[in-house]
């Protein structure tokens, strides 16, 4: 039996999840609007990891009889400066994320929660391989600069990457 404030934080943290995905959507939207259509497809995949990461949540929810609720989703925007604007806020907002799920590993971890705390490593896994990812497609952005066909190759190669559910 999952202790009522980690249930709580549990559900937040399910939200957080598909607002992360909405967020990623916004960002996916701003880069196809730019003209990044190679961003674009990036962040579209980064929108199907953070609704598979929710799932995953939610299910663990469900088999451990939680009372679901799904409070409503934060707005998000779809303006941002430049492509290096887009990445740095995607990487703020991952390591707000990390933040989040070391919280809750305490939590759960306090509680002597082991299932609770296994799952949560999971998510804390993740979060190592997508902060490093992120930092690395800033670092090449940083390279070119605004370099016009700098810019259009990392687009390019960010067309490349196709959805692997994490999950499963
Ligand atoms: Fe990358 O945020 Fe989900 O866990």
């Amino acid at each position: 039996m999952i202790s009522k404030d980690l249930q709580k934080a549990l559900i937040e943290q399910l939200n957080k999840e598909y607002h992360s995905a909405y967020i990623y959507l916004g960002m996916s939207a701003y880069c196809s609007k730019e003209g990044f259509n190679g961003a674009a497809n990036w962040f579209l995949i980064q929108y199907q990891e953070e609704v598979s990461h929710g799932m995953k949540m939610f299910k663990y929810l469900e088999d451990q009889d939680v009372a679901i609720e799904l409070p409503e989703i934060k707005a998000v925007k779809v303006e941002y400066k430049s492509l290096l604007d887009v990445f740095k806020k995607s990487l703020a907002h991952e390591q707000s994320m990390t933040k989040n799920l070391n919280n809750l590993s305490d939590l759960a971890m306090k509680d002597k929660d082991h299932a609770t705390y296994s799952l949560l490593q999971w998510y804390v896994t993740e979060q190592v391989e997508e902060e490093a990812t992120v930092g690395e497609i800033i670092d090449h952005i940083k390279l070119v600069g605004d370099n016009g066909y700098g810019l259009y190759t990392i687009d390019k190669e960010l067309a490349g990457r196709s959805f692997v559910d994490p999950t499963a």
